[in-house]
């Protein structure tokens, strides 16, 4: 990226972001440059893709409802209702139409950023789990599935879901089908053993 859009970019980022949430953009995209090297990713589109992935994370109802009607993303019932999912598949149409990064792999990475799905990209797989363990995350089990993310990305996957999954039931949350299924589809295809 020339260090003039890097420029853009990060100003729209500090206009829609707070000062936390700007740092934490900044090492996600660092993270992702990071699994890029180790595993393989385009590390150019990837670093635009961490930058930009949480860009509507502290806009209001009003903005995320309007985007998606305007492009054209339809929201289940499940997702009306979980405020918290709303930034990815936001994040992902605001980036593609109004700042006219129009490139599948930083759409899709973006968009489900959050729940994940099944058959995941490794771009996917990269900034899913660069927003795990990026050089901002402080909760208790980050060393963990940093230590994970350093042996492989599927097993940091099955360890941030089922915690994802564990938290969310604990507190009945419901549950993204995306996220069961990217759960499953990553469990399944780890090893070959009957359950
Ligand atoms: O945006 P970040 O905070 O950097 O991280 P994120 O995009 O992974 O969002 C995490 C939040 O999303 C966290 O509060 C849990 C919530 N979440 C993740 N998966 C699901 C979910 N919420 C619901 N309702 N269902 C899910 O499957
Ligand atoms: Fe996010
Ligand atoms: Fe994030």
């Amino acid at each position: 990226m020339t260090e003039k859009d890097y420029n853009y970019y990060t100003g729209i980022l500090k206009q829609r972001l707070s000062e936390k949430r700007y740092y934490h953009s900044l090492c996600v995209a660092d993270s992702c440059v990071r699994l890029c090297e180790k595993y393989g990713g385009d590390k150019e589109k990837m670093y635009l893709a961490g930058l930009l992935h949480d860009i509507m994370k502290e806009a209001g109802k009003d903005k995320v409802f309007s985007l998606c009607k305007k492009y054209g993303y339809v929201m289940t019932e499940l997702e009306k209702r979980s405020h918290k999912l709303w930034h990815a598949p936001a994040g992902a149409v605001y980036v593609k139409y109004e700042l006219k990064i129009d490139d599948p792999v930083i759409f899709s990475a973006i968009k489900y950023h959050t729940t994940g799905r099944e058959n995941m990209t490794q771009e996917e797989k990269i900034l899913f789990i660069a927003d795990f363990i990026s050089a901002d995350r402080n909760y208790d089990d980050v060393d963990v599935i940093r230590s994970k993310a350093e042996i492989s990305l599927e097993d940091a996957m099955i360890y941030g879901l089922s915690y994802t999954i564990r938290d969310l039931s604990k507190r009945n949350i419901p549950i993204h089908p995306d996220t069961v299924a990217c759960y499953n589809d990553t469990v399944l295809k780890k090893d070959d053993r009957d359950y």
